[in-house]
């Protein structure tokens, strides 16, 4: 084989947990569960057996129960769709005879009236449970204990075959949310049905609707025509990315967008409830509200004028003016007809992100500030915040906003829905306030899914499926009565890089199917093997059903690390999926079906490049990846820190500066190690005196994400690891503000010196220099390898 790397597969185990989970020919080490549902019930006891469902089958709701009625037809529709025949449904206390679906109305409903329970057995199948919303949710259970197929909506010639099993089903939350950003781009009514049957499937029960921002107006106010004949238009500046767009000129008409009529809402609002899910409208104050100013900017505290921004805006200072009586009147008049139109308990006001510069400035803020005994800015949005609750609860709803409505004193009953963190969900569930938990770092499916490289323009961040799993929306410092505050987990669909439909199905899934189970089962039951083996199935679905699910969960991330009884290097590859195919080569040509089968890791002996994919069925899932790996000297030895790295830019942790992989130029990319403020001051012992003859160390500079190349680089070295001679101290004239982002190598010929101890001493440039946006914030400084020849 002709590669650029020399690999000998290691023997050592555990660097790769390889996990137990069941196959045909393989008992498990641990009972997975014996059903693929997801989310997984609560409990379900596989028995021997099956029931086939034929054009016979009879579907029986009791006499006296109208709470079985829709759910038994709907279920009618879909066998009927699957099996191609009418499935015909009738009124009985008991089955008609032997085969028939009976759903069976018990009186012990578990608080929410939510659960149910299922018993198939080998003669009919009984769904009891004591609320229409329960029988709904035994109906998803039941179609997805059918075969995939049923999810196409067809007849595909497949026996609707069903195992035996017995099932008490309860969700753990009572809000299991999805949030649509329908104002950055506008996506139509229809889409929005087919997003809430998103929901049905994964037994969800609250679309938040993102129906107000910066770039859009997206509901029709009939007391305020210019919200959609202005506010829900932009220019099309989409050729361009969203942070480069220039404002609309005076010869310009705005006709990009759209919005949504009063009856269109009622429709989206009257198919979900049919659906059990409550939609949830957000109207965003006193920020991101650029939108509305432009069509009645006598509510800003300019007075405008303004046009409806075509991309980004930062910071959000044209926000609404509070010290202008008017404003609240205008907000109550929207607010007024919002409450009208959505039955549902809560209604969100946003009121994230508002810079308080311009009230500071603003003669009528001030004036309200002092006319009110007002402390500062922050009581002044509390002030708008509490003004606006009072007038909600007076229509008897309920008052959600953003963790930023904490600052200057929560509302008295407002819920907060935590999203910088769970630290606001946090403070606000302790004060007794109910919470929603929803932080980027687990809840934001506009970020990365997998690696920058092989995924579609983000906006950031990286949150792969493993990572949504993981999350646990009860923190662990809550005590169990606080805890019960937090009432639900949501994840949030932002839209600035997600310009059509099929790609906010992209973005979508398959991490709604981790935020379902995370809401839905209960802490203890989750397993992440098991949801990946349930994947398998759920990824089969989304195909059935047309959805354009992503497949980065397949994507190939190299895992370098130390086996942890040998102590011996070696990268592993591993994916979001159950036991993946994954194939790999050394001589830089993509992966395919016959490549070399990855089984343990790998351990390089020469520079070069690995790629790998992963193939199901002989077909390559997600796309090829790869990293670049440099061997050296220094390769698996752990170096010392002076200062630790941060969570943030760990780049794999301990041994990412010796862990021989080269990073990209992208700070997220998982190789990338950050120190933040603090100087990188690494030495490496190379456990005896060994011939040195160069030190390379590279650094990023990125000044959009305040990451800066150090200001000098010292390499020194020590033979007792006391005291160290300096060998050369390296500088650069890289301008800190270049707009591209930058990687520079810096390199140290020490020519054959011997050394044990080699120390690598980085400068940080300490703040972000004058004429930066965070111009004296801590500035990052980040490697990813130092390389030892
Ligand atoms: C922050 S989350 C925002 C949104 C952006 C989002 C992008 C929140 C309350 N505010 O306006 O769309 O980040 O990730």
């Amino acid at each position: 084989m002709k590669s650029a790397l020399v690999v000998c597969l290691s023997l050592f185990l555990g660097l790769i947990v390889i996990p137990a989970c069941r196959t045909a020919t393989e008992p498990p080490a641990e009972p997975l569960s014996s059903v693929s549902v997801i989310p997984l019930p609560q409990s379900a006891k596989l028995e021997p057996g099956s029931f086939t469902v034929t054009a016979q089958t009879a579907i029986v709701f009791a006499p006296d129960d109208e709470s079985a009625a829709e759910a038994a037809r709907y279920l009618a529709d879909k066998l009927g769709a699957a099996a191609g025949a009418q499935f015909s449904v009738t009124r009985g206390a008991s089955a008609p005879g032997p085969g028939a679906i009976l759903f069976k109305k018990t009186a012990d409903a578990a608080p929410g009236g939510e659960s149910y329970g299922l018993q198939i057995a080998a003669d009919g199948v009984v769904l009891e449970a004591a609320s229409p919303a329960g029988f709904f949710y035994g109906v998803q259970t039941i179609l997805q204990l059918l075969p995939a197929e049923v999810f196409s909506g067809k007849s595909m010639g497949v026996p609707l075959t069903l195992p035996c099993v017995d099932i008490q089903d309860v969700p753990r939350l009572p809000w299991r949310g999805m949030m649509l950003d329908c104002s950055r781009h506008f996506f139509p009514k229809e889409f929005v049905l087919k997003y809430i049957d998103f929901l049905v499937l994964h037994k969800m029960n609250t679309f938040h609707w993102h129906l107000t921002d910066d770039q859009g107006w997206r509901i029709e106010i009939k007391k305020y025509p210019r919200l959609t004949e202005v506010g829900a238009w932009r220019v099309d500046r989409e050729d361009k990315h969203w942070n480069e767009r220039p404002p609309q000129t005076a010869e310009e008409k705005a006709s990009y967008g759209g919005f949504y009529t009063q009856d269109e809402i009622r429709e989206v609002i009257a198919y979900a409830k049919s659906r059990f899910i409550t939609v949830v409208p957000e109207i965003e104050m006193p920020g991101h509200c650029l939108s509305a100013l432009a069509s009645y900017p006598q509510y800003s505290c300019s007075g405008g004028p303004f046009t409806v921004p075509p991309g980004g805006v930062w910071p959000i200072l044209d926000v609404y003016c509070p010290g202008n009586e008017g404003t609240f009147g205008f907000l109550e008049n929207i607010l007024g007809e919002v409450c009208d139109l959505f039955p549902g308990e809560f209604i969100h006001i946003g009121g994230d992100e508002v810079d308080k510069a311009t009230w500071k400035a603003c003669p009528k803020c001030q004036a309200r500030i002092a006319k009110e005994g007002l402390k500062d800015e922050e009581e002044l949005q509390s002030y708008f915040v509490k003004r606006i609750e009072k007038f909600l609860n007076s229509k008897g709803k309920k008052l959600i906003g953003w963790d930023e409505i904490l600052q200057g004193g929560l509302a008295p009953n407002a819920a907060v829905m935590s999203w910088r963190g769970t630290e606001g969900g946090i403070a606000a569930a302790r004060a007794g306030h109910d919470v929603v938990m929803s932080p980027t770092s687990h809840c934001y499916f506009d970020y990365y899914q997998g690696d920058p490289a092989t995924e579609p323009l983000a906006i950031g961040g990286y949150l792969p499926l493993s990572r949504v799993y993981s999350f646990d929306p009860a923190p662990a410092e809550l005590t169990p009565d606080e805890a019960a505050h937090i009432i639900g987990a949501q994840a949030n669909l932002w839209t600035e890089y997600v310009p059509t439909t099929e790609h906010s199905e992209y973005m979508t899934f398959p991490r709604i199917a981790a935020i379902a189970e995370i809401g839905w089962t209960a802490q203890d039951k989750r397993d992440w093997t098991d949801f990946t083996c349930r994947m398998d199935k759920q990824f089969a679905r989304y195909r059935r059903a047309g959805i354009n699910a992503a497949e980065s969960a397949y994507g190939v991330r190299f895992n370098p690390g130390l086996d942890p009884v040998k102590q011996t290097y070696g990268i592993g590859l591993e994916t979001d999926t159950f036991r993946p195919d994954i194939r790999f080569t050394l001589d830089g040509s993509d992966p395919v079906a016959a490549s070399p089968a990855y089984r343990r890791p790998l351990v390089p002996k020469t520079t070069g490049v690995i790629k790998a994919a992963t193939f199901v069925e002989g077909r390559l899932a997600g796309k090829p990846s790869e990293v670049q790996v440099v061997v050296h000297r220094a390769l698996g030895i752990p170096a010392a820190l002076a200062f630790p790295f941060k969570d943030r830019y760990t780049g794999g942790g301990p041994l990412a500066l010796t862990d021989g992989l080269r990073g990209s130029i992208s700070p997220g990319d998982g190789r990338w190690q950050g120190f933040e403020g603090d100087d990188l001051v690494a030495t490496i012992d190379l456990k005896k005196a060994k011939k040195i003859s160069r030190v390379n160390v590279a650094f990023l500079q990125r000044a959009a994400s305040w990451i800066f190349l150090p200001s000098s680089v010292e390499i020194a070295v020590s033979s007792d690891g006391q005291s160290f001679e300096p060998v050369q101290t390296l500088t650069h004239d890289v301008p800190a503000l270049s707009p591209e982002p930058v990687v520079k190598e810096f390199s140290v010929e020490t020519k054959g010196r011997k050394a044990r101890y080699v120390r690598v001493h980085a400068r940080n440039i300490g703040v972000c220099p004058d004429g930066h946006p965070g111009a004296g914030d801590k500035a990052w400084v980040m490697a990813d390898e130092i390389v030892v020849e």
